[in-house]
């Protein structure tokens, strides 16, 4: 599996946290009545959680939705048609939207190596030639009181050919809050790496129409297909875009120096896509593009602002020390102006470059996570140590937009539940969960840390001006194996 990185953790948002609006009248039978909460699956105004677990009951993969009012449920692999295989990786990647357009939220998940069975040794005197995998997605409907597992939605790999790593990353395009949903799928591995993105929309019975599966030899992006270029590793949505990483992007000959590619459609026409793509050697990009810097390795997007993670940014003798790079959205031209680069090196920002912290492995933005209504950047530096004696146990830090003033977190923070140990910080990332959304100058969404990589994964959700963490591990340890390896 390429990595972790991919494999989303779905947070639904906790809501334990995020208080929202009071409580409307019941849902009707037939759909559900709006939230003023983004993530908020049962409509109670409270934000919910989702965190996969792929590597769960023996690489079959499972999804624990954790709603705010304490509920769990845990949705295994097993309880969904079709033969899971050998190892289906189901849980990889989580993503919530209403696709069925009902009003209800659906749980889209990523079962990359779906029914895969390993081809038998004929030394074994079996010779069983296997079977091949079928990447799918599975969209579980939303109802007014969760998810259900009845009458799941099967969404395909359009092409069934050889791994494109399908399932591995999703992402959902609505521009408007009432529009409906088109599931977006990365992937990074189809076709020697040149990569792709699969659009779906769907009907009023949840099911999938034909794909729109666009790359950079799409008609409209700029650029071409090049192998190992790795186009789709990374997504993430604003508005009408969707904002592509293709970390192994070759520059002007420098391996996987990497790029990203703002894709955008219109109202008129949803499955038209043009496409722009920068790289650090785009005007305006600080850095300079070279050879396995990795820029497009984590994208984010929100409140007009665009990041771009360089987790393998050499900063003067620091190797793979990282930056994030910050651009800003110009919604009307589908473009993206840069604004600057953001290292430890950055006057204010807490920390310092050291080799191989990889800050940027993972990035977010969200408003108000340390002060009301403030846009603010979250970045993870998945190597990155406190004491040298005990070797990447990671580190994430929040900046408000644009000033960077913020903070930097470790599991050796005052008031962060769990202990700091060598390696918990690989495969760390940052989502956010959406708060009320009533007034913007208000807003306080969550921020939300996942730890998946310690025998025991964790889940952190708190908006930091609260100072205080709620953890959330598997309901089910120590079958669990990478809780918090997806969360959206
Ligand atoms: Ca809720
Ligand atoms: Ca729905
Ligand atoms: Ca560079
Ligand atoms: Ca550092």
């Amino acid at each position: 599996m390429r990595s972790h990185r991919a494999l989303t953790v779905a947070l639904v948002s906790t809501g334990l946290l995020l208080s929202g609006v009071a409580a409307g009248p019941p849902a009707h039978a037939a759909g559900c009545r709006p939230s003023a909460v983004p993530d908020d699956i049962d409509r109670d105004g409270r934000s919910d959680l989702v965190v996969g677990d792929p590597y769960a009951d023996r690489n079959e993969g499972r999804v624990e939705v954790v709603y705010n009012d304490g509920r769990r449920a845990m949705i295994r692999r097993s309880q969904l048609p079709g033969d899971p295989g050998d190892a289906s990786f189901f849980g990889s990647a989580v993503a919530l939207g209403d696709f069925t357009g009902d009003g209800c939220l659906d749980l889209a998940v990523g079962s990359p190596s779906d029914g895969y069975v390993e081809p038998e040794d004929a030394d074994d005197g079996g010779g069983d030639p296997g079977r091949p995998a079928e990447p799918k997605v599975f969209v579980l409907r939303g109802t007014s009181t969760g998810i259900t597992t009845s009458d799941p939605v099967v969404v395909l790999d359009p092409e069934m050919g050889e791994y494109s790593g399908f399932g591995n990353d999703l992402a959902v395009l609505q521009p408007y809050p009432d529009s409906r949903a088109q599931l977006v799928v990365g992937m990074p591995s189809r076709d020697g790496g040149r990569g792709g993105v699969a659009f779906f929309a769907f009907d009023d019975d949840g099911q999938p129409g034909e794909p729109v599966l666009v790359d950079r030899d799409t008609p409209g992006v700029d650029g071409s297909a090049t192998p190992d270029s790795m186009f789709g590793a990374s997504l993430a949505t604003i508005g009408h875009s969707v904002l592509v990483g293709a970390d192994g992007t070759a520059v002007s000959g420098r391996r996987r120096a990497g790029s990203v590619t703002m894709l955008t459609n219109t109202d008129a026409a949803p499955q038209t896509f043009k496409g722009v793509s920068y790289s650090q050697d785009s005007a305006g990009v600080s850095g300079g593009a070279e050879t396995n810097d990795r820029f497009g390795y984590s994208v984010a997007a929100h409140g007009g602002w665009v990041a771009v993670g360089v987790p393998e940014e050499n900063l003067g003798e620091d190797v793979d020390a990282g930056a994030v790079q910050l651009f800003r959205r110009n919604a009307g031209a589908g473009t993206l102006t840069p604004v600057q680069m953001v290292s430890q090196e950055t006057a204010g920002v807490p920390g310092g470059s050291e080799d191989y912290d990889r800050f940027g492995s993972s990035v977010t933005v969200g408003r108000g996570l340390q002060r009301a209504g403030v846009l603010a950047l979250a970045v993870a530096a998945e190597n990155e140590e406190d004491d040298p004696d005990v070797p990447d146990t990671g580190a994430w830090t929040v900046l408000d937009l644009p000033t960077l003033r913020g903070s930097r977190y470790s599991l050796s923070s005052p008031g962060v539940p769990g202990a700091d140990a060598r390696g918990a910080g690989a495969f760390m990332h940052v989502a956010v969960l959406g708060g009320p959304q009533a007034a913007t100058a208000e807003r306080r969404d969550a921020l939300v840390v996942a730890l998946p990589s310690r025998s025991r994964g964790r889940v952190l959700v708190s908006p930091p001006w609260l100072g205080s963490w709620e953890s959330f591990q598997s309901g089910d340890y120590p079958t669990s194996a990478e809780f918090g390896a997806a969360v959206s």
